[in-house]
């Protein structure tokens, strides 16, 4: 049998087509989703010791460009007792990203959680006086930044310093017992003194739910207004499949960008339970199934905030997950501790899950 000028014609195009198509699929299963966000914003994961160590090494580095570290910054894991500082495990993670060319968002100097009890107690066991606790914040935040100039490009330096109850304003932390509401300015100062080319940040959750935010806003304009060295407002974005909704989350977007301060979402994932703020023990009827309904509100919501986020690319500077894979998530603990959760764009064997598919396939935008 001869082939026919046609025949071959066709045979030549179905042939480049099919190269075509795979080349094209090769491509985009080489790039990562800190390359399919390359024109938008670089893609963070916070990360622990054993992240660099482990299988999870190379789909950290196929997928982000920017990495936080989950404990190894905070104040117990770098100063457990007073003047001995503990570097190795936040020195191996910068040391990682500078190698690998990652920018490190740094968190967090002040905050009323994983602090060291020694931080709120005088030299005979009583409440630490104004003057020495101020002391002590400045030596923390001075030594922690300036160990890191030049490496880290953005700290959380307060963290969570609005109360859940909108009529409390400030939450009513050791800081705020002792130092009262100026604690927060004297943070940002201190970080601002020891880098001044460091972006600084105000850190929160629930921050676009509208009664926490109105508080927060106060914080913010308060802060401007006292010429306080603030340049952003850290989303931590730990939402769920229940929210929030498109509108709350672009009015809060719109509200930070109007003080003119830029936005990191610094915590990102999307649980599939509902938000609860106290930690209770697991019921005995509790189903830890990943349920194909879970799924596809997941798939959902991460559809449309990051739509939202390319929207507001101009605004947007970082988005960080929290936590790399559903292998393991700090959501497994809190607020009910060994309940299975399913946050992240991996899954427990470390593939993309269908969301994954869903926020890299958008058309320019
Ligand atoms: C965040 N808090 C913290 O910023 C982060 O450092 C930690 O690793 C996980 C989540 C969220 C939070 C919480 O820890 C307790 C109650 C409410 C919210």
């Amino acid at each position: 049998m001869f082939l026919t000028k046609y025949k071959l014609k066709f045979l030549i195009a179905l042939a480049a087509s099919l190269l075509f198509f795979c080349c094209v699929a090769q491509q985009s299963k080489k790039r990562g989703l800190k390359d399919f966000y390359r024109n938008y914003f670089p893609v963070g994961v916070a990360i622990n010791k054993r992240s660099l160590v482990g299988d999870e090494l190379n789909l950290i580095k196929h997928n982000f460009n920017s990495l936080t570290a989950e404990n190894a910054m905070k104040m117990t894991s770098l100063q457990p007792k007073e003047g001995v500082f503990n570097w190795s495990t936040a020195d191996s993670i910068v040391g990682f990203a500078v190698k690998n060319k990652f920018k490190v968002r740094g968190h967090t100097l002040c905050w009323h959680n994983q602090t060291p009890e020694w931080m709120f107690l005088g030299a005979n066991g009583e409440q630490v006086s104004k003057e020495l606790l101020l002391q002590r914040l400045k030596i923390h935040i001075q030594t922690v930044v300036k160990r890191y100039r030049g490496k880290i490009y953005a700290w959380d330096v307060v963290n969570e310093a609005i109360d859940d109850n909108p009529n409390n304003y400030l939450r009513r932390s050791k800081w705020y017992e002792v130092l009262g509401e100026d604690y927060i300015a004297k943070a940002f100062e201190f970080a601002h003194e020891a880098d001044p080319n460091a972006q600084l940040f105000y850190n929160d959750y629930n921050i676009e739910r509208p009664d926490k935010m109105a508080n927060v806003l106060r914080l913010l304009k308060s802060l401007k207004q006292k010429d306080v060295p603030i340049h952003g407002v850290g989303m931590q974005s730990h939402w769920s499949i229940f929210e929030p909704d498109q509108l709350a989350l672009e009015t809060a977007i719109q509200q930070y960008a109007a003080l003119d301060l830029k936005i990191h979402i610094t915590e990102l994932d999307i649980s599939v339970y509902p938000w609860e703020a106290q930690e209770r023990k697991k019921r005995p009827d509790e189903s830890e199934a990943f349920t194909a309904e879970m799924e596809q509100k997941q798939i959902d919501k991460y559809e449309m905030i990051f739509k939202v986020f390319r929207k507001y690319k101009d605004v947007i500077e970082n988005v960080t997950f929290w936590n790399v894979s559903d292998r393991y998530s700090w959501l497994d603990f809190f607020p009910v501790s060994g309940r299975k959760n399913y946050p992240l764009l991996f899954n427990k064997n470390l593939q993309p899950k269908k969301a994954y598919w869903k926020i890299v396939n958008f058309k320019h935008n």
